[in-house]
């Protein structure tokens, strides 16, 4: 079986880490969500791609979620001696490799999808990882900060500003124009189900949906589409996606992230057993929907969930 997965980090990698688990034999490709990159001391640090990297990899901080296991922080004290920030972004001494390596490929000329394949020989992921797209694209964040109107990069909205302010719009620049990376529409159009892990659905799954092709090479793949929620009990499990909802105008709850999604490219959805209530709005808009527990508790506890979804996926085939 091909499951094509649309993956931002935390949310994304932890699933895909329970799928592996629940289907063993399935060709996984992930499309990663490069909304989050960002420029940093002159290298490109792009934190969904490596958070899945290194959780199938076995490389990831698990306390954390993102970053490396074993940490130090050497280099970022030694830039802070300088004076060079910024401070906010815990750039650790292992993962500082990761991005040098990625960043001397690309200046060699290689695509993000070459060297994201080239990173994954390291850390044999078991799963087919592509970027969404080798173009530039960075999420952005319309802010009101003492009473100044400004846009900022969402890592700053988010480590920063700890989302700590309304974002009143969210902006992937440079999604417009981007087009999917090499080996996306073709793992699309040949998938055999097509999954919305609980990822963040704006910044992350809604990044990728972003690039132009990628939504209609979905809703026209023919194959059944299949969502986990990312809200529980009217809130995100962890980070920030409350707030990027309501900047697109979205409530926070399991059945108004389906709706979000909408019935023309979502098939199936599931919501935790806390959110049950919601089952009856999420059909009545057209979309199947059960109600299974959705924490991630450990990778056992991930695994059923991704054999919900794969459930769920046959009954709407
Ligand atoms: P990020 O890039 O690190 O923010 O990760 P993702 O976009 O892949 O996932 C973020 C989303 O994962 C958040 O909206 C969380 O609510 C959701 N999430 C995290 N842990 C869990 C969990 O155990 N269960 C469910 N259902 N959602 C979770
Ligand atoms: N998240 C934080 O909350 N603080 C950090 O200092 C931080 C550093 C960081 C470095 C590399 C990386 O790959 C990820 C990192 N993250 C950090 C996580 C990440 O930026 C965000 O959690 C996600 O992109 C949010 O969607
Ligand atoms: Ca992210």
């Amino acid at each position: 079986m091909r499951i094509v997965v649309l993956a931002g980090g935390i949310g994304g990698a932890r699933f895909l880490r329970g799928l592996k688990q629940a289907a063993p034999e399935a060709d996984v490709t992930v499309i990663g969500n490069t909304g989050d990159d960002i420029h940093l001391f002159g290298l490109k640090v792009c934190p969904d791609l490596d958070t899945v990297m290194y959780t199938l990899g076995g490389g990831i901080n698990e306390e954390q979620g993102w970053g490396r296991t074993d940490e130090s922080f050497r280099v970022k004290e030694e830039l802070a001696a300088y004076g060079v920030g910024p401070e906010w972004f815990g750039l650790g001494d292992r993962d500082f490799a990761t991005h040098i390596v990625r960043t001397q490929m690309l200046a060699a000329g290689y695509p993000l999808s070459a060297v994201t394949e080239a990173l994954c020989v390291r850390w044999n992921p078991g799963v087919r990882l592509l970027p969404m797209s080798d173009d530039r694209v960075e999420t952005h964040v319309a802010v009101e900060v003492e009473g100044e109107r400004k846009v900022i990069h969402f890592q700053e909205y988010w480590v920063k500003l700890r989302a700590s302010v309304a974002a009143e719009a969210v902006v992937p620049v440079g999604a417009d124009q981007a087009k999917p990376a090499p080996g996306v529409l073709e793992a699309i159009a040949s998938a055999d189900v097509i999954v919305f892990p609980p990822s963040n659905p704006v910044v992350s799954v809604g990044t990728i949906l972003a690039v132009p092709g990628i939504r209609e090479a979905i809703a026209e793949a023919g194959v059944p589409v299949v969502g986990l929620s990312p809200i529980i009990g009217n809130a995100p499990v962890r980070g920030m996606a409350d707030k990027v909802l309501a900047a697109v105008g979205v409530e926070a709850t399991a059945a108004a992230v389906a709706q979000h999604y909408g019935s023309g490219l979502l098939d199936g959805w599931l919501v935790d057993t806390v959110d049950a209530g919601a089952v009856a709005e999420v059909e009545g808009a057209g979309i199947r929907c059960r109600a299974v527990p959705l924490l991630m508790t450990d990778v056992d506890a991930t695994a059923e969930m991704a054999r919900q979804a794969l459930v769920l996926a046959e009954e709407v085939r």
